[in-house]
């Protein structure tokens, strides 16, 4: 059979409107998957991060389909599935703020455990013999039992989003070994981009900082300083993802760079590419503190080295330079069309 007479391979992606979901969707339609993903309905666009796809020359890419749907709907996700007929469905879909699980720990549960549980079922009720993908955390590590965190580490959430994730972690593992199911977990340490989400600490750093250096805001409010992470690129990890559904066997993977930083670090990198002090400008806020914190995440990829042949290729500087730089080209948009603004007659 040659390359073209292959059947397309089609993935199912929910949070495919998320940061990983967006790089996700860009690496399989590179590589000719057809991809579907699951939107919920919004009062207003949520499809920003897939906007680079629908501005092909082509128009929309004929490849990428958007079904509306959500988590915590398991009839909509049977119909779904039995619709698509996926080969591979990556479950990405979240409430994936940690501090906000603490204000909405219920709401937290049913989409990132039950959640999980009814796309588990709504596949095994459907008899497909697709791959499933976990998006499992180190969060679910918390409080480290041992450094680095590894696949046999033992677990300790400290979150309503860490416990979620372990329940989601288990009952796939549950239905791997209950109804012989092709279900992985990657176990990803943070990861981050330009197109994280502007609450999560890194892009809320690089946002600030840029502004700051283009005159729009003076402060940044953070909560911890000392908390230390394991910060990649996403478009690395989802690589990661792909390659655990192509083996032969399913199993679990950590996924990380092997380097920590702390939060302080990532602000002399960030407010240094910019030229200015962040002693200067950066308040501590004690709002932005958890209940409980997750002091220290440092992952050993080493089994996704051997058995992926996965390693990063962003490093933590080429990272925080990326990000920032991508915020620097708004701040300086945002700037002109302020100083446009105020000039007006
Ligand atoms: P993200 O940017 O917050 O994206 C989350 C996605 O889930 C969005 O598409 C969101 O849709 C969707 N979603 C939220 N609630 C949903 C619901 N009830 N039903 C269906 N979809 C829903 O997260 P991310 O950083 O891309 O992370 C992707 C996954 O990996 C998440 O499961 C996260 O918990 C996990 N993870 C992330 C990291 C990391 O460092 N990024 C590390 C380990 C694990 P809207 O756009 O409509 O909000
Ligand atoms: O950027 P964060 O909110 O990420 P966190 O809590 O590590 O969670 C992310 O990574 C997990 C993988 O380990 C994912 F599963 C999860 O979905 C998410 O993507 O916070 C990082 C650290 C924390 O210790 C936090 O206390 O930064 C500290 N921090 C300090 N000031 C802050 C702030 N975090 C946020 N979001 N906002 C602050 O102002």
């Amino acid at each position: 059979m040659s390359e073209n007479d292959k059947p397309i391979r089609r993935a199912l992606i929910t949070g495919i409107t998320g940061q990983d979901g967006s790089y996700l969707a860009d690496f399989l339609l590179a590589r000719g998957y057809q991809v579907h993903g699951l939107i919920r309905r919004s009062s207003s666009f949520n499809t920003g991060r897939l906007e680079h796809i629908y501005q092909d020359p082509h128009e929309t890419d004929p490849r990428l389909r958007l079904h509306y749907g959500d988590l915590t709907d398991g009839a909509g996700l049977r119909e779904i599935i039995t619709r698509v007929q996926p080969d591979e469905v990556y479950n990405l879909g979240a409430q994936s703020h940690v501090r906000v699980s603490f204000d909405q720990p219920v709401y937290t549960t049913q989409v990132d455990a039950v959640g999980a549980i009814r796309l588990l079922e709504a596949l095994r009720d459907t008899g497909l013999p697709a791959r499933f993908y976990q998006a499992s955390s180190s969060e679910m590590f918390g409080k480290v039992a041992q450094t680095p965190q590894r696949e046999t580490t033992p677990f300790h959430p400290r979150s309503p989003y860490g416990c979620a994730k372990l329940y989601a972690y288990w009952q796939t593992i549950n239905y791997r070994e209950s109804y012989g199911m092709f279900a992985c977990n990657g176990i990803l340490f943070n990861h981050e981009s330009p197109r994280r989400g502007e609450t999560f600490v890194t892009r809320k750093i690089t946002r600030a900082a840029t502004r700051i250096a283009e005159g729009l805001q003076d402060t940044l409010y953070l909560g911890n300083l000392d908390a230390r992470r394991d910060w990649g690129f996403a478009g690395d990890f989802v690589e990661a993802m792909w390659l655990m559904l192509q083996q032969d066997e399913p199993d679990d993977y950590v996924v990380a760079t092997g380097q920590s930083h702390s939060v302080r670090e990532f602000l002399d990198a960030a407010f240094g590419r910019v030229g200015l002090n962040w002693q200067d400008h950066v308040r501590v806020d004690r709002r932005y503190y958890r209940p409980a914190e997750v002091d220290l995440l440092l992952g050993d990829a080493a089994k996704a080295r051997r058995k992926l042949g996965w390693r990063p290729r962003v490093t933590f500087d080429d990272l925080v330079n990326m990000m920032v730089d991508h915020d620097w080209a708004l701040a300086r948009e945002e700037r002109v069309v302020r100083q446009a603004r105020e000039n007006r007659p």
